[in-house]
């Protein structure tokens, strides 16, 4: 037996025992990467405090002050900020600053990068981008919100502060990407690039435990997820699709909180579109903090994402922080199913 079979086989044996925690988890993949130095290790459970933190206040945020729009705030992309948005946002920023394991972080509700100061020695390798509350307009109606990352290596000098090309990366280039979903219970899902992993929090020790091992999303899914609201606003090839999921019996899911929509599909399958509208010709999500993170997860399990015109996600060279992009991601027969409808009715040149 390979070094490597035996440890993933242990892993297997050590969770089918006894509880896997999130720590615990990622410190032993982290010997499955030759040259690991344990930068990204402390990343990710950075992340994993600031995601127990942020739960702390979602799950209690009819209970405190804390509910409603903050004051006269809007985000970088004008949309309305609510104040668990703001909180979620300086938590991230905190847990990442401390330790110094990243130079400089991007978040969906920042104008422009936030560098890092090094923290003694460290290399500070990595940049972070986050949604920190995605669907947080979900939030005073008590519906599911997530936190979404990903962690890219930065390009420039490590002797020099972050550039911007440091997050102008392709989606290929993230070495790690994940959510958190603040729903029934907490759940924060990852890859590293090695399949996709999710680990719930059990409340009552305060940590995240392996409750789904090596996820893969299933071929084909008996729902669709759009804002049918805005049918009449969507180009002829979606309305021909949005039609056929109907005369096929597809059931309507939609949560308006995107990162409860992906996890849904990845466990059951399905599809999910934002396509181009007339308020949004690029689509509304943002490629770098929402698009690119869930496209690798749900590449990653087995499935596919592409733009409304047939380009992978992942593949899209950014031009800036906040750009948005249409996006149709999901259980791959069903994304292939989209793909021909897009080439047999699209009006634009492919
Ligand atoms: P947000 O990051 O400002 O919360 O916006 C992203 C959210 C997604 O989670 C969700 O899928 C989408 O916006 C819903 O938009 P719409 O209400 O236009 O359908
Ligand atoms: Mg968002």
């Amino acid at each position: 037996m390979s070094t490597t079979t035996k440890k993933k086989a242990s892993l297997a044996s050590a969770s089918s025992n006894r509880i896997v925690t999130l720590d615990e988890f990622i410190i032993r993949s982290e010997k499955d990467f030759e040259f690991a130095t344990g930068e990204l290790t402390g990343l990710l459970r950075d992340i994993g405090v600031a995601a127990k933190i942020i739960n702390r206040e979602v799950n209690k945020a009819g209970l405190v002050n804390i509910l409603g729009v903050a004051d006269g705030a809007e985000n970088e992309s004008g949309d309305t900020q609510q104040k668990l948005d703001v909180y979620a946002n300086e938590k991230l920023i905190e847990c990442l600053q401390n330790s110094g394991e990243c130079c400089a972080i991007a978040s969906e509700e920042d104008a422009d990068i936030i560098q890092v100061p090094q923290v003694g020695s460290k290399h500070n390798n990595y940049v972070v981008m986050f949604d920190p509350l995605d669907g947080s307009s979900n939030i005073d109606v008590n519906v599911s919100v997530g936190t979404i990352f990903a962690i890219y290596r930065r390009k420039s000098d490590i002797t020099g502060p972050a550039t911007i090309d440091d997050f102008l990366q392709k989606g290929v280039q993230q070495v790690a990407a994940g959510y958190v979903l603040y729903g029934t219970s907490t759940i924060l899902v990852y890859t590293t690039g090695r399949g996709v992993n999710g680990f719930t929090l059990d409340p009552s020790i305060g940590e995240f435990c392996l409750s789904h091992r090596n996820m893969r999303i299933p071929e084909k899914g008996a729902y669709y997820s759009v804002n049918q609201g805005y049918y009449s606003k969507f180009d002829l090839e979606m309305r021909r699709y949005i039609d056929h999921c109907s005369d096929q019996n597809y059931g309507l899911r939609y949560i308006g909180s995107m990162v409860s929509d992906i996890h849904r599909i990845l466990i059951h399958g399905g599809i999910f579109l934002y396509p181009s509208t007339r308020k949004y010709p690029k689509g509304k999500l943002r490629l770098l903090y929402e698009c690119n993170p869930l496209s690798m997860i749900v590449e990653q399990a087995g499935g596919k994402s592409m733009t409304g015109s047939l380009h992978r996600i992942l593949d899209i060279e950014p031009k800036e922080l906040h750009q948005r992009s249409t996006i149709v991601i999901g259980s791959p027969a069903m994304v292939d199913e989209l793909k021909a409808f897009i080439e047999r009715y699209s009006a634009l040149p492919l």
